[in-house]
């Protein structure tokens, strides 16, 4: 019966890759564009990332400025007789000092501190018992992502989990909680539609949350290089409408509890759910 559920996802990830395959060519330009934002977080990312590719490109503009036109002023042709300076005067340090800290205080402070704030507000805030998140364990190995999702009696690693490997399925407007390991190397859990990613480390659980607003397939990859096939390391992220979630987790958590082999020690490498 395992093996009946690997080959169901098997199945199932031919379907969904072949339909991505037949979407439209990207344009040149969608090269430049982020990919959608499908999570309620990213757009924090986002506007971290615009603040500073302005912010560094009015900076780059002055400098640049500031350079040609020095050379254009203090050439060799408009003044003969040369002019040594050696910037110790009160009014170079004066300036000196102004552009330091603007560049501190607007653009390396800003960063910081706005980071920070979500970081703690947003990113570390997971997800309470109240709010009935849904819980998946995620296993990183050479080269794949197996997910775990406990069954009906709410415990993981029972014969009641769903298992599933290279799809996670996902509720639409529901907080999602994922607690991260790794099989063999460091791996990371990344899906750049969340603008988010954790790594996987081995003989650690690490945990990222994501509430998720738009239904439909998305990619997810491995963002740390973890060796030969690393590029090949993906899975799909199917995010459903809430009540299409619980239907196919019903049915899946059936197929589990009537599949599931206690013989075959090597389809229980789940962990229990410690409170954090
Ligand atoms: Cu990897």
């Amino acid at each position: 019966m395992a093996l009946m559920m690997q080959q169901f996802n098997f199945f199932l990830s031919q379907i969904l890759f072949s339909q991505i395959n037949v979407s439209e060519a990207p344009s040149i330009w969608s090269a430049f564009k982020r990919p959608i934002d499908i999570s309620t977080y990213g757009h924090l990312s986002d506007w971290l990332f615009d603040y500073i590719t302005v912010s560094i490109t009015i900076s780059f503009i002055f400098v640049c400025a500031g350079l040609f036109g020095f050379c254009y002023y203090y050439s060799a042709k408009r003044n003969k007789v040369p002019y040594y300076t050696y910037g110790y005067k009160k009014a170079h340090l004066k300036i000196t000092l102004l552009i330091g800290l603007v560049v501190f205080f607007a653009i390396d402070s800003m960063i910081a501190g706005i980071a920070n704030k979500d970081i703690k507000e947003v990113f570390w805030k997971f997800p309470t018992a109240d709010e009935n998140p849904l819980h998946v364990e995620i296993m990183a190995q050479q080269w794949m992502w197996n997910f775990r999702y406990e069954g009906s009696d709410k415990e993981f690693n029972t014969d009641d989990d769903i298992t599933t490997n290279h799809i996670l399925y996902v509720p639409k407007g529901r907080k999602i909680e994922y607690r991260v390991s790794s099989k063999d190397v460091i791996h990371s859990f990344y899906i750049p539609f969340i603008r988010n990613k954790v790594d996987a480390i081995p003989g650690r659980v690490t945990r990222l949350w994501v509430e998720l607003t738009k239904t439909g397939t998305y990619d997810i990859g491995c963002a740390e290089m973890c060796g030969t096939a690393h590029y090949k390391m993906g899975a799909k992220l199917v995010v459903m409408e809430i009540e299409d979630f619980e239907k196919w987790q019903a049915s899946a958590n059936v197929l589990a509890k009537n599949g599931s082999d206690p013989s075959t020690v090597e389809n229980y490498w789940g962990w229990k759910w410690e409170k954090q």
